[in-house]
């Protein structure tokens, strides 16, 4: 009988994620967790806003700045997109 599971050893029960905004897209993180404050950096050179398509979250980030908000408390997966550009979407997963 082996028992091989490790632990991963990652750190913080609520760590910050971040979510990036360039060249009109969006790059994060697969996954956050419930509740949990993320971090939109818009790296543009125009303000983009990240906004949940049921209104449950919204970060407006003016450009070359960051913003936060707060993740859903509700597990689940989030569609979101740019106000002001409506080519941009992206989907926020909650754990
Ligand atoms: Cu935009």
């Amino acid at each position: 009988m082996t028992a091989s599971s490790m632990g991963t050893g990652s750190t913080g029960a609520t760590t910050a994620a971040t979510i990036h905004i360039k060249s009109f897209a969006y790059s994060g993180p697969d996954s956050v967790p419930a509740g949990s404050t993320v971090t939109v950096m818009n790296m543009d050179t125009e303000a983009h806003t990240l906004t949940a398509d049921d209104g449950s979250f919204e970060a407006v980030a003016k450009a070359g700045t960051s913003v936060t908000f707060t993740a859903p408390s509700k597990p689940g997966a989030f569609a979101y997109h740019c106000t002001y550009h409506s080519n941009m979407h992206g989907t926020l997963t909650v754990k």
